[in-house]
Formats: C-alpha cells, sequence, structure tokens
C-alpha cells in the first residue's frame, strides 16, 4: 500500500489528490505496467461517443478498460467546443469523470494551434519567443491558458474532490514538427516557455491538481533527452513517445535502447516513467501485443505504456472486434505484470 504523506511535487502547493496520484503512479512500477489507450472512450472503429454511453474497443476486445486515459486539449485554447479530433470538451470532461471514478488514470496532452500564425500546432513558425513574458504575443498567451486552467480546475468527482491529472504538454520538443520543437525554438526559449507555463498555471490560475510530465520523442542518447529539460524543480515524472514506424527489429532496438536511457535519467531524479505514446499503427503483426510489446517493455521499470488513439481505418492502435491482433491482445491482457482499469483500481 502506497502512502503521499511523502510526496514532493513540483508544484509546492499540489493538493492531495495529485500527491495521491503520484504515490500511485510509483506504485504501478513495482507491480507491473498499465496499460492506456488515447481516447479511449471518446471513439473507436466505427463509433463515436455522443455523450450516452461509456464503451471502448479496448473493452469490447478484452473484456476490461484501459488503466491510463489519454485526452487531449487543442483547441481548447481558441475556446471552442470541439478539440482538433473533433471531441466536445464537456463530453470530455464526463468521460474523465467516470474515469477517474472508476480507478483509471488520466494524461492529458496538448496540441495548441501556432499562437502566431492560428495556424496548427504542426505550423513550425517560430513563435515561443513572442509568447513568453515580455513578447508581443504574452498577453495572448496569458488568455490561452486561462482556458486551460478553467477546465482543469473544472475537473472534479461527484462529492467535490479534484481530479488529478498528468499534464504532458509541448512533447516530442526534439523534434522540429511542432512550433515548440527543436529548431523553431531554441533550447533555452523552450526551457522558459515549460518554467512560465508552469507558474502562470499554478501561481496565477491556482491549478494544483497536476502531475507535469516532460516526454521527448526518440532519442539518440540522455544529452538529447535532456536538451529541453526545465529543471526538477518543474517537471515529476518523465515520458518517452516511441512508435514502431519501421521494422520490427529496428523497433526492438529503439525500444530497448530508449527505454534504457529514460530509466537512467529517471532513477538519477527519483521519477516515475511512462512510454507516454507508442504502437504500431494498424497493428499489422498478428502477435504484436506480447511478442513485440511486451517483450521488450515489461522489465523496464515503466508505469505505463499508452497507444495512440482508434480514429479511423487508417489511423488506429489499438486493437477492435475481429482486429487481427485482438486473440494476442487478450493474451497480452492476462499477463500477471499488465495491468488493466481491474487491476489498478487495487492500487491504492
Ligand atoms: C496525432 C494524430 C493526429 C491528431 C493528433 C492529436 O498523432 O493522431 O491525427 O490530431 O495526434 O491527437
Amino acid at each position: 500500500m502506497s502512502s503521499s504523506e511523502h510526496i514532493r511535487l513540483s508544484d509546492p502547493q499540489a493538493d492531495g489528490s495529485a500527491k495521491y496520484l503520484m504515490s500511485r503512479v510509483k506504485e504501478i512500477s513495482k507491480v507491473g505496467y498499465a496499460f492506456g489507450h488515447q481516447d479511449a472512450t471518446a471513439y473507436g472503429m466505427g463509433w463515436k461517443n455522443d455523450g450516452t454511453r461509456y464503451k471502448s474497443d479496448v473493452n469490447d476486445v478484452a473484456g476490461d478498460f484501459p488503466a491510463i486515459y489519454g485526452f487531449e486539449l487543442g483547441h481548447l485554447e481558441l475556446g471552442h467546443a470541439h478539440n482538433l479530433d473533433t471531441v466536445n470538451f464537456e463530453m470530455m470532461a464526463n468521460l474523465i469523470k467516470t474515469a477517474h471514478e472508476n480507478g483509471g488514470i488520466i494524461t492529458l496532452s496538448w496540441h495548441p494551434n501556432n499562437p502566431s500564425t492560428k495556424k496548427s500546432a504542426w505550423d513550425p513558425t517560430p513563435t515561443v519567443a513572442h509568447i513568453l513574458e515580455g513578447g508581443i504575443l504574452h498577453p495572448k498567451y496569458l488568455g490561452c491558458l486561462n482556458k486551460i486552467a478553467d477546465f482543469l480546475k473544472s475537473l472534479k468527482t461527484k462529492s467535490g474532490e479534484s481530479i488529478p491529472i498528468v499534464f504532458r504538454p509541448y512533447h516530442e520538443m526534439n523534434g522540429s514538427w511542432f512550433w515548440w520543437g527543436h529548431k523553431n525554438c531554441t533550447p533555452n526559449e523552450f526551457k522558459q516557455l515549460w518554467r512560465e507555463t508552469f507558474h502562470i498555471l499554478t501561481r496565477n490560475f491556482e491549478v494544483h491538481n497536476l502531475i507535469f510530465c516532460y516526454a521527448t520523442d526518440a532519442i539518440t542518447d540522455k544529452k538529447e533527452y535532456l536538451q529541453f529539460y526545465p529543471g526538477d524543480d518543474f517537471v515529476d515524472m518523465l515520458g518517452i513517445d516511441l512508435y514502431h514506424k519501421k521494422t520490427t527489429e529496428e523497433y526492438v532496438e529503439l525500444l530497448n535502447d530508449n527505454l534504457e536511457i529514460l530509466a537512467e535519467v529517471a532513477k538519477l531524479k527519483n521519477m516515475p516513467y511512462a512510454l507516454t505514446e507508442g504502437g504500431l499503427e494498424g497493428v499489422k503483426i498478428k502477435d504484436w501485443w506480447t511478442a513485440v510489446l511486451d517483450k521488450n517493455i515489461s522489465n523496464k521499470g515503466l508505469s505505463w505504456v499508452l497507444v495512440w488513439r482508434n480514429a479511423s481505418p487508417s489511423h488506429y492502435f489499438a486493437p477492435f472486434e475481429g482486429q487481427r491482433s485482438s486473440l494476442d491482445f487478450k493474451k497480452f491482457k492476462n499477463l500477471p505484470h499488465v495491468l488493466f482499469l481491474e487491476e489498478i483500481a487495487n492500487i491504492k
């Protein structure tokens, strides 16, 4: 059994819910690792939640829901009712509440539009310097964070307790596809962006239910992992996003090599860590879950692995009924060290 009494988070005013979540996250890796899915209950193959049901492709196949629930905040900063992947924010808040009340863990990513050009997060036009304190777009950025803060603070249980969140902003910054990424801003600008965002959320807007997670894309070494790291006072947890894009051999090497580096950094910092995004698009390999994924991540000390969203027949990462890896996914689910909702709910 864990105790959150001695947990310290980067936000000195972090509330009890965030501390308790941190103790659970640490506890998980002592037992195994948890399974997560992005937008698990928002939509899946051939269905979209209209707010009237609670369903997930993962549950349809494996007979249990994921332990970790990824949701995405992109376009909340614009005041839109739906995120960039057409998920309604009010419904998302309800799905978050249910997942939390069931004992699941919530992690939020954020693909904000480029504040300078108003185009997507993938518009690399340099903008970070403009949104920092003193920059021409700083007031606008404060407005964006105000909306994010309001949403985060609105996440409460039926009895009014705050719902803790693993917040994973500005991810994959070592790649250059996002406006906050490598080459589109300097490491110092990135670090400043992270620190200011941290202070604005926690001090100005008094958001205290967050665990801050720093997550890169695939790396070549420890130096690359830490190139944009804002400092131990601003981070609680570490992550890395690793997708199976090329051959199995290449992915096996990537998992082993990158997760070893991640574990080394995390152990030095005494932080929990996770494979914060991953998967094989279309899960084309029948026994991918046990033969590729579990085989290469089970002994790495991870708290979880989260596979990306089941968006469409050409963009999905978890099985659904009849999908070719379904049988293997059930085997994966039944492995004693692989934790789905029922098992994680018992980790107190
Ligand atoms: C990417 C893709 C996009 C999506 C984005 C944010 O990996 O899935 O289609 O908009 O994540 O969820």
